[in-house]
């Protein structure tokens, strides 16, 4: 059985929808992040960098059990374990992974700093970085609808784990300030995948009370 240790954040529902996708039978261990349960020395053993998500697999590789932590090296994990959204050819493989480690660090990342800036500002105490991380968090979703200039999916004419790693983040394109009339492919893309199933089931695992 597999276990997801996650809260319905951007990067927790990269491995839910995944999840969701592949048909893997798993469980969810809803964490309580405003408590701090990621910094708890039972989950920094799983996770040193006391973050979510994270995964265990009781039937992993061999047989034996596995903890998989980082958003990525889950999606890649979960790729490979059901044999689904990673192309196995070494040309649209490559594909793929540029495009899920630049979602992995530039849009990752870039979105969490505006995410954390925006919060503050709406507690009344505005950062003076806010402006350039929205800046960069613009540039990077012009990259991400320049990818999608050729193809109907970032990695290339089918869906894929890179497509899963971006999504939670644009989800949230209305908290980052983007202009998605801006981005016009990219807002295609959105509705595409938005409207798959396990991505609409995904994004509810583990339920929130405040519906985001
Ligand atoms: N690079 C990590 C980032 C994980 C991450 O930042 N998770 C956030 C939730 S979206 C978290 O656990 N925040 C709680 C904390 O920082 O203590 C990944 O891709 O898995």
């Amino acid at each position: 059985m597999i276990t997801l240790y996650a809260k319905a954040t951007s990067n927790g529902r990269k491995a839910s929808i995944m999840l969701e996708e592949t048909g893997l039978s798993y469980q969810v261990r809803p964490m309580a992040l405003e408590r701090k349960e990621q910094k708890e020395a039972w989950f920094l053993e799983m996770n040193p960098n006391g973050r979510i998500p994270v995964i265990t697999d009781d039937d992993g590789p061999g047989g034996a059990p596995v903890t998989v932590f980082e958003s990525g090296a889950i999606l890649i994990y979960l790729a490979e374990k059901s044999g689904r959204l990673l192309p196995t050819g070494p040309r649209d493989r490559a594909r793929v992974m540029e495009w899920l480690f630049f979602v992995s660090s530039h849009l990752t990342f870039g979105a969490m700093q505006v995410h954390w800036l925006a919060r503050l500002r709406d507690a009344g105490e505005a950062h003076p970085d806010l402006d350039t991380w929205q800046e960069e968090n613009a540039r990077i979703y012009g990259v991400l609808d320049q990818g999608l200039a050729d193809c109907p999916y970032l990695g290339g004419e089918d869906y894929s784990i890179a497509d899963i790693a971006a999504y939670p983040w644009v989800y949230r394109w209305e908290m980052q300030g983007i202009d998605m009339d801006g981005v016009p492919r990219l807002k295609s893309w959105f509705a595409a995948v938005g409207a798959r199933d396990a991505v609409i089931a995904g994004l509810g695992v583990p339920p929130r009370e405040d519906g985001l």
